[in-house]
């Protein structure tokens, strides 16, 4: 039975996980969600993801929510399918790991603080403190992630959840630079993180993975 993937178009650990099935070649049904039309509140959805979020997958009658859980899994589950997750070397493998918990913990909350106040904001101005303190801790977050990242790709020369989890929040961030220039968003990060981030864009599924509605806004 094919797995199915819950998805909903932008959500950065959504887009870790689509990446993550594609790497490894896993054929999936991709289910596309819209937080905007309550379908993650639904009680069908809630009975797979009991906190209402994406990304979830359903592998025959296994479920699983909580998309660094759902890495793991396709990894040990699919151990023998396409390119693996995590570096053979312990220590390369530990350093993805600890990239890969970077993403989430330290940079995702400021790329998130930013969209709302930036992108999704319909009233009012947006919180010019807020910005102002995400934009001075991803500065620092991105220095420090630029110290830790090998080239090509984050942990050397293949893919792994290292790179897939800190793609699509540096993606966030460059599509709210692009649509708010007035915030110098795009001098948050340096040069050798945009070459790496320009590297990921190379891998022949990537564009497949776009979220959907970024192709036409
Ligand atoms: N720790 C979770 C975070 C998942 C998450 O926050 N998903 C967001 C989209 S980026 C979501 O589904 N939000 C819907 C909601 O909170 O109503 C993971 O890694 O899967």
């Amino acid at each position: 039975m094919t797995l199915v993937f819950h998805y909903v178009s932008g959500s950065p650990f959504a887009w870790k996980v689509w990446l993550a099935l594609e790497h490894k070649q896993i054929p999936y049904d991709l289910r596309v969600l819209s937080a905007d039309a309550g379908d993650l509140k639904k009680p069908g959805f809630l009975a797979i993801s009991p906190r209402g979020k994406v990304p979830a997958i359903i592998d025959g009658g296994f479920t699983l929510y909580e998309s660094s859980a759902i890495v793991e899994y396709l990894e040990d589950a699919y151990r023998d399918c396409g390119g693996p997750l995590w570096p053979r070397d312990a220590q390369a493998r530990a350093v993805a790991r600890r990239i890969a918990a970077e993403a989430d913990a330290y940079i995702y909350p400021h790329v998130r603080k930013l969209v709302v106040e930036l992108v999704m904001r319909r009233e009012g101005e947006p919180d010019a403190t807020a910005v102002a303190q995400a934009r001075a801790a991803l500065t620092q977050e991105f220095a420090l992630m630029a110290r830790s990242l090998q080239g090509p790709f984050a942990t050397g020369p293949e893919p792994s959840a290292a790179d897939f989890a800190l793609y699509p929040m540096t993606a966030a961030l460059a599509r709210i630079s692009a649509r708010r220039p007035d915030h110098a968003l795009d001098a948050v990060v340096p040069e050798s993180v945009n070459r790496w981030k320009r590297q990921i864009e190379t891998l022949p599924y990537f564009d497949k993975t776009m979220p959907p509605h970024w192709r036409n806004s």
